[in-house]
């Protein structure tokens, strides 16, 4: 850390103000060579108005100039920041000029780095910068900013110690026999700690699981005959008319993939060609949709498997969809869609309910007449125990993959714990906890700068 960085902190597009930002120890020294200035100590509000000089001593900006010294700036360091002119130019030739008196190019997230490894930070607010940067939802920019502020880091570490009072309950009578002679381990203690972290690990899993649908979508795949109205429902879902629809069967050949939300969940849904019994395909080309359509299946995380109501669900359905839910993974929900309810009276759909009373997650829509989607709505927030409305929708934490997998790996080793183990065991795999529980949020010194430089590298640069 003993080299300064330099780099451009806004968008490399014309703008109002740019600003370039240098992070070091030499981060005055050469800011005030750039500025041809050399007494900065009395400042008031740290600010200064300066002509900009490069290498050759020649004037080619006037720019403001703030100055955050040690330690109160974000990375901890002195930080100069250069309010320039909007104009990739003007910020390249102030870094070059920068470069030429030291400075270096900053890393990919190379300042939230320094600011994590001088405690500003710790590793779960250093990526939730990064998470508040890229949120594309105002979800996601909530959670980001709560965890910004330490509330996963609070949780982490409240689980930390609570571990770490597992490991007193074990350790007080074993380490002091002598002082302890009548003290046994309090059994009755330490499951109702491990219970307790059990839940909240569980907890913060499943809140990780549904930040993740909001952050990445669901991949949805549209199944079912054709004909059935797959790509009607497309369209309406999208409120336009994106693939062609047409009484013909075998009209959608390749697949059609298109982002959506329904009720903020983010949708990446992909309309299929209809898939038939091998005798009845036209040609080629719907064979190959047809094999493409299979394909998806194993990606899929939720399948739309649409039948045609005015049919009613048919031996063909029947057999597809036994053969989708023998290729599908299996832990991918199938929504049964009724398609053309248009079609039935009241009776007739009650009929039909009946009949397919016990098939799962059943819906009646018209794709034509846009019914029923609220019922596709309520559907997929139940089964992907989705918050149902926008005041218990917001999320406190926005749990990352890194994150996720450390949290994982803890309820895993929880997972082993029993306490007819002898005391010595549990106390060995209580540490394993604590150290990737550390992990998460950084406390846990990493084991190789590859690992650590992993994780900032997905940053911006300037970040
Ligand atoms: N009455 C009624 N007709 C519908 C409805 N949805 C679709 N259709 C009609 O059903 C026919 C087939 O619709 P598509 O959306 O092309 O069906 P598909 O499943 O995509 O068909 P393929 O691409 O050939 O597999 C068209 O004539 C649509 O107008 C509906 O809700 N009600
Ligand atoms: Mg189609």
């Amino acid at each position: 850390m003993s080299e300064t960085i330099i780099a451009q902190a806004t968008a490399k597009m014309p703008s109002a103000i740019a600003i370039v930002r240098m992070s070091g120890i030499k981060a005055t020294e050469i800011a005030q060579k750039i500025c041809c200035q050399t007494n900065w100590s009395n400042l008031s509000n740290n600010r200064v108005l300066a002509y900009l000089y490069d290498e050759n001593g020649k004037q080619f900006e006037q720019a403001l100039i703030l100055i955050f010294k040690t330690p109160n700036s974000f990375t901890g360091e002195d930080i100069i920041e250069f309010h320039c002119h909007g104009n990739n130019l003007i910020c390249d030739k102030l870094i070059k000029t920068a470069l030429f008196y030291g400075a270096r190019l900053a890393l990919p997230g190379e300042f939230t780095q320094r600011a994590f490894l001088n405690r500003k930070l710790d590793l779960i607010q250093a990526e939730a910068i990064m998470d508040l940067i890229q949120a594309r939802s105002e979800k996601l920019l909530k959670a980001a900013s709560s965890q910004l502020n330490g509330n996963l880091s609070q949780k982490i570490n409240l689980l930390i110690q609570k571990l770490f009072d597992i490991m007193g309950l074990i350790h007080g009578p074993l380490d002091f026999p002598m002082e302890t002679e009548f003290l046994e381990i309090d059994l009755t203690l330490i499951e109702n700690l491990l219970e307790e972290i059990k839940i909240e690990l569980q907890g913060l899993i499943k809140k990780a699981k549904q930040i993740n649908i909001y952050r990445q979508g669901l991949k949805t795949l549209i199944l079912g005959r054709p004909n059935v109205g797959k790509s009607s429902l497309l369209n309406a879902l999208l409120q336009e008319d994106r693939a062609i629809v047409s009484s013909t069967a075998g009209t959608t050949r390749d697949f059609i993939s298109e982002s959506l939300s329904i009720a903020d969940i983010p949708l990446n849904l992909i309309d299929t060609a209809g898939l038939r019994n091998e005798k009845f395909i036209k040609d080629d080309l719907e064979k190959k949709g047809i094999e493409k359509a299979k394909s998806l299946m194993k990606e899929a995380e939720l399948i739309f498997f649409v039948f045609d109501s005015g049919e009613g669900w048919t031996m063909e359905d029947q057999n597809l969809f036994a053969q989708i839910q023998a290729e599908k993974l299996k832990e991918t929900p199938i929504i049964l869609i009724g398609n053309k309810i248009d079609l039935l009276n009241n009776a007739q759909q009650e009929v039909l309910k009946t009949e397919l009373e016990n098939m799962p997650h059943l819906i009646l829509i018209s794709a034509q007449a846009q019914t029923g989607f609220l019922d596709l709505e309520k559907t997929i927030i139940k089964l992907f125990q989705l918050p149902s409305s926008s005041i218990e929708g917001d999320f406190e934490i926005a749990i990352n993959q890194r994150q996720s997998l450390c949290l994982q790996k803890a309820e895993n080793i929880l997972k082993t714990i029993n306490l007819n183990l002898p005391t010595e065991i549990i106390s060995t795999l209580t540490q394993e906890i604590i150290q990737v529980l550390q992990e998460i949020n950084g406390s846990q010194t990493y084991s190789s700068d590859t690992a650590m430089q992993s994780i900032f590298a997905n940053f911006c640069i300037g970040k």
